[in-house]
């Protein structure tokens, strides 16, 4: 079975050999890089036992349902498995309307993060980011004690355990797998949720390269409930959603094949990374890049329907500084700090350096003719 190739696997200070001290019927070796990972994650959390608990799981800021997926999945496996307490924490706020239905309908016991979690629990698990993401409140001089993210890194991250495994299309696809290893029933909600955080992660499964995150999905589907998977992906959207949605396609212009939206003010960020999926299904072009105003900051979504290309990357090296971006294959996403309250012409700005160095990095010429496509007095 071919499983691809594995960018990066670290497994921390965390020894493997004890896989095979546990007594796994398979050699670790003969395994699928999702089967090893789960291992690593199953043996620490046997390992360490009680002594994690109490257990802080961190998601990134405005968590996405992968990253909703894995903490749900990783505080049902130490709470039942384990006898850990837990509790999940976020910063941000929950944006999509799917995201929204999701926390409603699987009734995931999500928590605003607060500073004073920082003194209670010693230990943190952080799940699709790391420590040194710009994207999460982990404390800089804290040690993690679990790490398990699909993003790659330029600075290896700290922790206890750490699996951080960038060709595994979703990070919840990390704790499925553990989850199926460990054995006993999976509640449906659980499965749904991890069901939803693959799919979204992946395109439904466009992007699920290796033959170990399409068998970790098919094993987890069987125990989801379909009908709940189905109200996620088809919510109520709010005005907002649909105000946005016209001033995204009143804003766009397309610059051969790049198309680009400037949001101005959003109720979320969570609509930029959204408006720029959504444009990017225009037939003419292959890149889309937007911009939203909120709190001071500029938050910044590229897209790509174009293959090996890598947009975190590309987006990492527009910003002034690469912490603030990052991503993976076909997503780039960031934010950086405008000002405290920026005037008129310091939003513009910022929004036209990014977009002149981003033209420069895809080799677009200021000089091609615009095209707004979506305007209807240009019809
Ligand atoms: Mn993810």
């Amino acid at each position: 079975m071919y499983y691809g190739k594995i960018q990066a696997i670290n497994t921390g200070g965390f020894n493997s050999e004890l896989c095979l001290r546990n007594g796994y019927a398979m050699p670790y070796q003969d395994t699928s890089p999702a089967e090893r990972n789960a291992r690593l994650l199953l043996d620490f959390l046997s390992e360490r036992g009680n002594s994690l608990s109490p257990l802080l799981i961190m998601t990134h800021d405005y968590p996405d349902p992968d990253a909703l997926a894995a903490a749900m999945a990783l505080s049902h496996l130490a709470q039942q498995h384990y006898n850990i307490s837990t509790r999940i924490a976020y910063g941000g706020v929950i944006g999509r309307s799917e995201n929204k239905a999701m926390v409603r309908i699987l009734k995931i016991p999500v928590h605003k993060i607060r500073p004073e979690y920082f003194k209670k629990y010693r230990n943190i698990a952080l799940v699709d980011t790391q420590p040194g993401f710009k994207n999460n409140r982990f404390p800089e001089k804290r040690r993690a004690s679990i790490v398990i993210d699909q993003h790659t890194y330029m600075v290896k991250p700290s922790a206890e355990l750490s699996i951080v495994d960038t060709e595994c299309g979703a990070t919840c696809v990390i704790v499925a797998r553990a989850l199926l290893l460990r054995g006993g029933a999976i509640p449906a909600r659980v499965a749904t949720a991890l069901v939803y955080g693959i799919l979204s992660d992946t395109l439904d499964l466009y992007r699920a390269h290796r033959a170990d995150v399409i068998e970790t999905y098919l094993s987890i589907i069987s125990h989801c409930d379909l009908k709940m998977l189905a109200q996620i992906q088809n919510p109520y959207r709010s005005r907002s959603f649909f105000v946005t949605l016209q001033r995204a396609l009143n804003q766009a212009i397309v610059y051969r094949r790049l198309l680009v939206s400037h949001l101005g003010f959003v109720e979320n960020p969570d609509l930029v990374s959204q408006m720029a999926e959504f444009l990017l299904t225009y037939e003419k072009v292959q890149w889309s890049f937007c911009t939203g105003r909120y709190h001071g900051r500029l938050y910044v979504s590229l897209r790509a329907s174009t293959a090996n290309v890598h947009a975190g990357d590309i987006l990492r090296s527009i910003f002034d500084n690469p912490r603030d971006a990052g991503g993976h294959a076909a997503i780039g996403g960031g934010s950086l700090k405008v000002a405290r309250e920026p005037s008129e012409e310091l939003w513009r700005k910022a929004e036209q350096m990014l977009q002149e160095r981003l033209f420069r990095k895809l080799r677009r010429s200021v000089t091609v003719k615009p095209q707004k496509p979506f305007q209807s007095s240009q019809t």
